[in-house]
């Protein structure tokens, strides 16, 4: 077992006070999901949909790292072998507890992309009031996350990391959002052991070897153990 591949999704950053997208608690029950995640949404109204990305980056900043993050840092400082952290996340909370071998697919809430240069920066205080973008100085900035007919970042790299993949594990993810629902396929068919570890059955669990349920802080530190007790 040398080569690894993790996804995660919102359930990971759930106990950190964030909420996920599909629950009763969703995220997105007070706002319509056309209002806000996507692109047509934003030309429609910018303003809602920048005070919407607004709140939430304000509320991440409040947010901390839970035990499931800071396993999953543990073993990317731990793992000789290789290791693919994918996130659906736009949090930062992996790389605020550590993690370096992380691809954030879905965009990151803490940069925006400019309109007019394409360039992304980080973000300095609410997109709402319309900053200019630090390159080409056009009031042109969008939240950098990827909406519903937009293509993830990272997909040929992902790619890759799932053909050499002996392991495929994923992690807080309802399974409903394609193309990273279908990764399981992926790496399923090149032979990868798959795992989830989820609060319940996700949408494609009949694809995973092994599929187990509870919550994120007290399934990843235990998983994350088993398998470093194998490189030992
Ligand atoms: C816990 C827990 C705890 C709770 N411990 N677990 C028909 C078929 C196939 C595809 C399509 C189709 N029609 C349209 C499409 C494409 C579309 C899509 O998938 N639509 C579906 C609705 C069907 N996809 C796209 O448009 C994507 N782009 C694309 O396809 O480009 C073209 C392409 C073509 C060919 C190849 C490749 C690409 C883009 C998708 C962008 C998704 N963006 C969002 C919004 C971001 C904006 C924002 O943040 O506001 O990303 S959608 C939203 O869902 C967000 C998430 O990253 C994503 C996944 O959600 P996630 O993480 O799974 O969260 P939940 O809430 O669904 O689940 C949480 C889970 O955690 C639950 O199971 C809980 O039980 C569990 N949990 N607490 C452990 N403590």
């Amino acid at each position: 077992m040398d080569n690894i591949v993790v996804l995660t999704g919102a359930g990971i950053s759930a106990e950190s006070g964030l909420a996920t997208f599909r629950g009763p608690e969703g995220l997105w029950e007070g706002h319509r999901v056309e209002d806000v995640a996507t692109p047509e949404a934003f030309a429609r109204d910018p303003e809602l949909v920048h005070r919407f990305y607004d709140a939430r980056r304000a509320q991440l900043a409040q947010a901390q790292p839970n035990r499931a993050h800071e396993a999953l840092a543990y073993l990317d400082a731990e793992w000789d072998g290789e290791l693919l952290i994918v996130t659906q996340n736009v949090d930062d909370l992996h790389e605020r507890a550590g993690a370096r071998r992380l691809l954030h697919m879905h965009g990151e809430l803490t940069n925006a992309l400019c309109l007019n240069c394409a360039e992304r920066s980080p973000v300095a205080g609410d997109l709402a009031d319309t900053p200019p973008c630090p390159w080409c100085r056009a009031p042109e900035l969008r939240p950098d996350i990827v909406w519903f007919g937009e293509m993830p970042y990272g997909l040929d790299r992902i790619e890759e990391a799932l053909m050499r993949a002996d392991l495929f594990v994923s992690i807080g993810t309802s399974g409903a959002v394609y193309p990273a629902a279908g990764f399981v396929q992926s790496a399923r068919y090149r032979g990868a052991h798959c795992v989830e570890l989820n609060l319940e059955p996700s949408q494609g669990s009949s694809f995973f070897h092994d599929s187990r349920q509870g919550a994120a802080s007290d399934l990843v530190p235990a998983f994350v153990d088993e398998l470093l007790d194998t490189q030992a």
